[in-house]
């Protein structure tokens, strides 16, 4: 018996130094001093020993036991340690290798246009609107002198949520300017900005929402020469220095007079071209002097008081500012696009 636990020391002391995992460690110990162990199957011949030999043995059996333990706790120990150490190593991380580069986005060309138009207005004393896409077309129709039956009212033009009429997608942005003449004090100076949305196919130069900005300047003795001279300030900010500009008479029902400003092809000099198809001339915006009526429907008295106001498609004005050719561009978002802005 004595030598069988010799053997089992001299063994197990063996098998754990040689044990590569903390799994192969625990394997080891179950064999040697688990229940059903290899040191359990010789204390359980103590009962053939005599009396004198009992003690002896089952001190022995002990000392075994405490030596193989402490074993066990060494090199599980040190089995512990490689395993983290190696860990460390596999996880290390090179902080000198370059990074990924983060692709990150930019303004979309139509708010690049938008925040110039917007600041060269601010500058001027202007103050932005905001207000809701759906409408009453009171404030969308009625209030700008478009009585029923006017044709931008038709259902092919324009969405409506009703089968009366009365509440739609607002088809211009005047419904926030009606609102303002209601509620600021005079003299107003405003721009509207903001989507608009109108029953058109989509092509190369239409698209069933697009956005407008709109704008009006009403007090005391204002003329025509306030349009003419705003707006020809506006316009040579944005398209630069000496535009060449002008003026046609057109029609509007919330206006009167009525025009259209154009301005000299840039690309011909008013030769005529592809990019102005011949003309001459490129088509900005729609303006005029607010109608007496319309003025008096908002609680303003027409005898003291007028104003001009006008109305422009901001991505018009992107596409111009920035040689864009197709509308659909401004709306697909796709990213090679995008990034040349
Ligand atoms: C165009 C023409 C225009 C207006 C919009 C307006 C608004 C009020 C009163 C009077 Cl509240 N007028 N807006 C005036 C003239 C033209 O837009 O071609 N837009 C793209």
């Amino acid at each position: 018996m004595k030598e069988q636990l010799s053997k089992i020391r001299t063994e197990a002391l063996a098998a754990f130094s040689s044990a590569q995992t903390a799994a192969e460690l625990d394997a080891l110990r179950v064999q040697y001093l688990g229940k059903k162990g290899e040191l359990t199957a010789v204390l359980k011949q103590m009962g053939r020993l005599s009396a004198e030999e009992r003690p002896v043995m089952g001190q022995m059996a002990n000392e075994v036991r405490t030596v193989l333990e402490q074993a066990l706790e060494k090199t599980g120990a040190r089995l512990e340690e490689a395993a983290l150490e190696e860990r460390l190593k596999a996880e290390t991380v090179d902080v000198t290798v370059p990074g990924k580069a983060q692709k990150i986005g930019r303004k979309h060309p139509m708010y690049i246009a938008l925040d110039e138009i917007k600041d060269i207005f601010v500058g001027m004393g202007f103050t932005v609107l905001d207000g809701p896409e759906i409408e009453l077309a009171t404030y969308n129709f009625d209030k700008l002198n478009a009585e029923e039956g006017h044709p931008s009212r038709d259902w092919s033009d324009t969405f409506y949520f009703d089968k009366d009429s009365r509440v739609m997608l607002r088809s211009q942005t005047s419904p926030m300017q009606v609102r303002a003449m209601e509620t600021m004090e005079l003299p107003i100076r405003i721009i509207a900005p903001g989507r608009v949305y109108r029953k058109d196919e989509v092509d190369a130069t239409h698209s069933p929402m697009f956005h407008q900005v709109e704008g009006m300047v009403i007090d005391k003795g204002v003329t025509m020469a306030d349009l003419k001279g705003t707006l020809n300030t506006v316009i040579e900010k944005l398209y630069g220095e000496g535009t060449v500009t002008r003026f046609r008479p057109h029609h509007f029902p919330f206006t009167e007079p009525s025009c259209e400003m154009d301005i000299q092809c840039h690309k011909c000099g008013g030769r005529g071209c592809p990019t102005c198809k011949g003309e001459g001339w490129i088509e900005v915006l729609g303006a005029g002097m607010i109608h007496p009526n319309v003025l008096r429907m908002s609680g303003i008295d027409p005898e003291e008081y007028s104003g001009w106001a006008f109305g422009m498609g901001l991505e018009r004005m992107a596409m111009g500012r920035f040689k864009i050719a197709d509308l659909r561009l401004i709306f697909e978002n796709d990213v090679r696009f995008l990034e040349q802005f």
